[in-house]
């Protein structure tokens, strides 16, 4: 391989291809649990330990049957714990220049985070509805993560923090490219 990478300028093509084909066949996708998100305290937390080795890409979080009645409560959050790395995917969406409690609108579905997708979460969730399920980018870019080795714990954090209105997580998955 660095024989070629001394050649022209042809060789390095190779060599990028070759990379691309690595990286095609390393998706992997990973389930993580869901459970209650404690109401104005503490937080949900699940930890997908992932034992294949790659460099990471892109990252994709999905949560599945996210249910709660105050958008305007919460902080999603996924942390690579062994670089520390956070990424927030959405926190407390109209929060404060709404208003001290953020917006009302109820979560009811799946929503699926990568920063290819284009939907604005917090334009719909000023809307004062249901958030639909779909594709949105995420509140920071996950693309802090790339280069990162794959192999490692992936952690999910959930935080609720006013207390009155509640919710659940059915379960969650992570897509690493
Ligand atoms: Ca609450």
């Amino acid at each position: 391989m660095s024989k070629l990478m001394n050649q022209a300028s042809t060789a390095t093509v190779e060599v990028e291809l070759a990379n691309s084909a690595t990286s095609t066949v390393s998706i992997a996708t990973f389930v993580g649990r869901g459970g209650i998100i404690p109401d104005g305290m503490g937080s949900f937390q699940d930890e997908i330990v992932v034992a294949d080795n790659f460099k990471v890409s892109s990252v994709t979080v999905t949560l599945n049957d996210l249910e709660h009645t105050w958008v305007g409560d919460i902080v999603v959050r996924l942390r690579h714990i062994e670089t520390g790395t956070v990424v927030d995917l959405l926190r407390r969406p109209g929060q404060p220049q709404f208003s001290s409690s953020g917006y009302s609108s109820d979560l009811n579905g799946n929503y699926s985070f990568s920063d290819t997708f284009k939907g604005n979460f917090d334009a719909v969730a000023a809307e004062n509805d249901v958030i639909p399920s779909g594709s949105y980018a995420p509140l920071q870019p996950l693309s802090v993560l790339k280069g990162l080795s794959s192999a490692g714990s992936w952690q999910l954090i959930v935080n609720d923090c006013s207390a009155g209105d509640s919710g659940s997580l059915g379960s969650w998955s992570l897509e690493l490219v």
